[in-house]
């Protein structure tokens, strides 16, 4: 049986029937978003990206063709396909030509590596595979031909630019009568997006289009994005960020421009802003600090500039301070996450507010809870585990039962991991984590994942891998290694050594410390948990 038909996310039916009355769920599916901009704003331009510029028309245009071509390749609606492109205009055109197709796509980052893609095939079972034939110095075909060598059930691999072997993008083709002739449910999965993890690897996502699309609809109003709106996705664009809130599904939505840069750095960002004259974009703390700092300096135009979201990690109260006077642009602090829950600060709060806070909920029926250890709500102004629900967050992981159990409470809520204050207002300021993970300038990394890895090398004999607090990156990997005799291996020969083994390269540990033992008195009384904690807070005792 097919684990994804009909996989929905299962919303008790009294608030699905709330969600669908305040009109937050309005029937939109993804095949018809596309369908009516591309009739409504036919010859506006949608994307510029490369030397690429199409309009809403062209978009479309190439997203049937790409739909009809991958059903006429065998490809069945409702298989998995997972997607991994970086910052170019073909992502779009292939994720909806998916859409459009019934196929249901799984958002890899271009830094995954094949022990990462091979598990995202596995979990989400994907007939097909879509890269790029390279990106950032990278050939994914020799990714390919790896994956398929592990026989996990992959049937077709596309690739955009020279396909060698493999099927081309650009040959697709195929008879439109192939074609789905409804539009989906909009209660089905649209697609899996990846989570952070904080326990191992990645969980997967299911976002249907109801929830998803409401999500960037009403990120629209809250950001002010329009058919006058050209964002930079500066972001890798198969993040949840640049892609909903409001990103480029959003402007998408509004019909306004969606500008791909192919690196975050100042000097490639500044010139598209000023070529393109970008009006929004997003980006993670350390970029924004770097953006603010070469700002005084550049020789591009930045004026065109409205809006500036920084988010994925938190953005400290002086760090917002050095942004503001970097940039001439109003800031919005985004506080979201793949499974749900957005949080902006809102164009028109004061600066207290935009400085000093991650935001409040966008919908009036998102459910927040701040509680204690024992799980009961704790009052405004204290510190809890922040729990939520509502009309896209999801309310469960796909085909994941060990997780869901621990993710999620008996009445639905998600346990984000996050430690949050809400104040008065419902603004929430967030004050830690409670679980185990990494956030490198926005990259959530398991620690647990990372101790794996390193468990596996010949010399270790034992690893505990913590976070350390870094000025650039606002946290940085530190794995305190216990080698297996005194004939320790060099730092960088183990973090070339980890290179090997198929991983994201921002997995590998920025530190290694040597250690002659864990706490002795502690061993097997304290979790994993624990000595992280106390490995770190010696660590950073001695600094
Ligand atoms: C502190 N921590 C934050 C913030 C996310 C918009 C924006 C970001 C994401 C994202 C997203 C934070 N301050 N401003 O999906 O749509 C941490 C929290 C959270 C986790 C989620 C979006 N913004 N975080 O970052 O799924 O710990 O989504 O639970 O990658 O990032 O990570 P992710």
């Amino acid at each position: 049986t097919d684990p994804l038909i009909p996989l929905r996310q299962t919303w008790p039916a009294d608030l699905a029937a709330r969600y669908r009355a305040a009109g937050h769920w309005r029937g939109e599916t993804f095949p018809a978003l596309l369908r009516e901009r591309a009739h409504r704003f036919a010859e506006r331009t949608a994307i510029v990206g490369g030397d690429e510029r199409w309009t809403y028309a062209e978009l479309h245009r190439r997203a049937e063709t790409i739909a009809a071509g991958l059903l006429a390749r065998g490809l069945r609606p409702g298989e998995r396909v997972v997607v991994q492109l970086g910052n170019i205009a073909a992502f779009y055109a292939v994720v909806f030509g998916l859409f459009r197709a019934g196929l249901v796509p799984v958002y890899a980052l271009p830094a995954h590596r094949s022990t990462e893609i091979a598990h995202f095939v596995r979990k989400a079972q994907a007939a097909g595979y879509v890269v790029a034939d390279r990106y950032d110095g990278f050939d994914y075909r020799t990714l390919a031909r790896e994956l398929l060598e592990l026989d996990l059930g992959l049937r077709e691999v596309v690739v955009v630019g020279e396909a060698e072997e493999f099927t081309a993008l650009a040959s697709l083709a195929g008879d439109p009568a192939l074609l789905p002739r409804e539009d989906p449910d909009p209660q089905s999965v649209a697609f899996l997006q990846i989570s952070g993890g904080s326990t191992g690897l990645s969980k997967l996502i299911p976002r249907t289009h109801d929830d998803y699309i409401y999500s960037f609809r009403a990120s629209n109003a809250i950001c002010g994005i329009t058919q006058d709106s050209v964002y930079l996705v500066a972001l890798p664009a198969a993040h949840n960020f640049p892609m909903s809130s409001p990103g480029a599904l959003g402007v998408f939505h509004a019909g306004g421009t969606v500008v791909l840069s192919p690196s975050p750095a100042p000097e490639t960002a500044f010139a598209l802003i000023a070529r393109e004259r970008v009006t929004d974009t997003g980006l993670v703390p350390p970029l924004a600090l770097l953006w603010a700092q070469a700002a005084a300096s550049t020789p591009h135009d930045l004026s065109s500039l409205r809006v500036l979201q920084v988010g994925g990690a938190k953005l400290t109260p002086e760090a917002a301070r050095r942004v503001v006077a970097g940039l001439p642009v109003k800031l919005q602090q985004v506080f979201g996450m793949a499974e749900g829950l957005v949080n902006y600060t809102r164009l028109d709060d004061d600066e207290d507010t935009i400085l000093g806070t991650q935001g409040r909920p966008i919908s009036p029926d998102d459910e927040v809870l701040v509680v204690d250890d024992a799980g009961q709500p704790v009052p405004d102004g204290e510190v809890g585990y922040l729990l939520t629900r509502g009309p896209y967050t999801i309310r469960g992981y796909h085909n994941d039962d060990a997780a869901n159990a621990r993710s999620f409470t008996a009445d639905g809520f998600y346990r984000t991991g996050d430690m949050v204050l809400r104040q008065p207002g419902g603004y929430l300021v967030v004050q830690g984590r409670a679980h185990d993970h990494i956030n490198r300038a926005g990259e959530k990394i398991s620690a647990e994942e990372v101790e794996d890895h390193l468990l596996a090398h010949p010399q270790v004999f034992d690893v505990a891998v913590v976070s350390i607090p870094d000025d650039y990156l606002g946290e940085r990997i530190c794995a305190f290694v216990i080698p297996r005799s005194d004939d320790k291996p060099r730092p960088p020969e183990i973090k070339a050594w980890m290179r090997t083994r198929g991983v994201a390269a921002f997995k590998i540990p920025d530190q290694i410390v040597f250690v002659a033992a864990f706490d002795q008195t502690a061993v097997g009384k304290t979790s994993r948990k624990e000595l992280r904690a106390r490995l770190r807070a010696e660590f950073l005792a001695n600094e």
